[in-house]
């Protein structure tokens, strides 16, 4: 593997602050250079929860040139894009074409789809820690009714199951788009071929996956974006446990947020209470959580790091929590893993070890696991988290993934999720 040589703490703390820099755009932080050159919702809600401790204002503008994109439905989009560099990214906005949505904001092109909820939560993680108390409480206030308009949007157009949990409706959404979770739903698509440029780089999945991808997204822009449609007639749509885990996270950041806010937290308690049930009801399985494909009519038998989304709420029961803790030390996951989590159980005949979300362990997964084992007072486990991932970065830099084996990096380098999270383990491991 590519081994650095030992780097200390505060060299690794400085190197991740000059990748941030260096991906900075105005008040947004691109993924990585070249690769993704727009804004990236969950991209920068991790990126937001790295910078929470250290520089609130950088946080809050980070969150709200997101928000900047939100359409009036409440939805926030999964890119928001640099205007500069409009179609240096396959699908840009001539795909998208938002601004020809009424109700998209005008004068920011957007993508039109979302991703995981876990604005809410960066938001808190902003608020526990701000120094200045005013300014915190200022940018609660300003930012709440935004978040809340987002949950609401997810409640009222993507509950399409009817049970009281979001469904995505495209793989783009959930963040994990190669995982092997959507293999069978993506089969069961057209095979149309279109004709684009994109960097092709070995961790990709095949042309033949993202031409599905491409005819999912045109299906849904032809539709007007259309909630109706949702409901009725497009192909795919899931119900996926780690959005719905990181949704149920977000509820409860609302609740603690609302009082800042001058609002009532109970509606955002009822919410998380409702989620929990109908995960638990509908995707608990032998030991993790599953993706229930509404269309197929059946649980995704395929386990995948989103199974442990869940495991983020405090208030799961606690043989559930238990459960899922076992199968993650287990050697499906970490057990056999020299470096945690890989994406998907190893013993999966899908799995791959360097192919995206279909093997690799990611620093933003390390550190959602991470919180859970916290919450749910496994602290070895989160302290072991911690190490691990603190390791693979000081070896082999801020990639966008890892081989769970032998811990190299891989996609791109300089990536901004990996850096910002870095920068909350390093505060973390120092206080333990
Ligand atoms: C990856 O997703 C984009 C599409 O949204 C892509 O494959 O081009 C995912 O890893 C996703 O989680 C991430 O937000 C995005 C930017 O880092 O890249």
């Amino acid at each position: 593997m590519e081994a650095r040589s030992a780097v200390d703490d505060a060299a690794l703390g400085r190197e991740a602050w000059s990748v941030l820099d260096a991906n900075r755009t105005g008040s947004a932080t691109v993924p990585a250079p070249g690769l993704y050159p727009h804004q990236w919702s969950w991209d920068s809600a991790f990126v937001a929860i790295g910078l929470a401790r250290w520089d609130t204002r950088r946080a809050a503008a980070e969150l709200l040139s997101l928000l900047a994109g939100q359409w009036r439905t409440g939805m926030v989009p999964h890119i928001v894009f640099h205007p500069a560099r409009a179609e240096a990214y396959f699908p840009g906005p001539s795909v998208w074409r938002s601004h020809d949505h009424p109700a998209a904001p005008t004068g920011v092109l957007t993508s039109g789809l979302t991703q995981p909820p876990l604005h809410a939560l960066a938001v808190r993680q902003v608020w526990r820690h701000a120094a200045d108390r005013d300014e915190a409480a200022a940018l609660v206030r300003r930012i709440y009714p935004m978040l809340a308009a987002q949950h609401d949007y997810l409640a009222a157009t993507r509950d399409l199951g009817g049970a009281g949990l979001a469904a995505i409706v495209h793989p783009w959404e959930s963040g994990m788009d190669d995982s092997p979770v959507w293999d069978e739903p993506l089969e069961a698509l057209p095979a149309v071929r279109y004709a684009y440029r994109r960097e092709e780089l070995p961790e990709r999945h095949p042309d033949s996956h993202h031409d599905r991808y491409v005819w999912l997204a045109l299906r849904y822009r032809d539709s007007g974006y259309d909630g109706a449609y949702l409901r009725l007639d497009h192909p795919f749509a899931i119900e996926d446990p780690m959005f719905n885990g990181i949704w149920l996270a977000s509820c409860q950041a609302l609740a603690e947020l609302a009082p800042v806010a001058g609002s009532d937290p109970r509606p955002h308690e009822e919410a998380a209470a409702r989620i929990r049930t109908a995960l638990l009801e509908r995707l608990w399985s032998d030991g993790l959580f599953h993706a229930l494909d509404l269309r197929g009519g059946r649980l995704i038998p395929v386990r995948a790091i989103g199974g442990f989304g869940p495991l983020l709420d405090p208030g799961l029961p606690f043989e559930v929590a238990m459960a899922l803790v076992a199968t993650l030390e287990s050697a499906r996951f970490m057990g056999a893993a020299g470096y945690p989590v890989p994406s998907c159980e190893i013993r999966a005949p899908q799995f791959d070890r360097s192919r995206y979300w279909r093997g690799p362990s990611w620093v933003n997964t390390n550190w959602l696991l991470r919180r859970a084992a916290t919450v749910h007072g496994r602290t070895e486990l989160a302290r072991q988290l911690t190490a691990a991932t603190l390791r693979l970065v000081r070896q082999a830099g801020f990639r966008e993934c890892f081989d769970p084996f032998d811990g190299s990096g891989r996609g791109g380098r300089d990536f901004s999720w990996s850096a910002a999270l870095t920068l909350d383990l390093l505060a973390d491991s120092a206080e333990s």
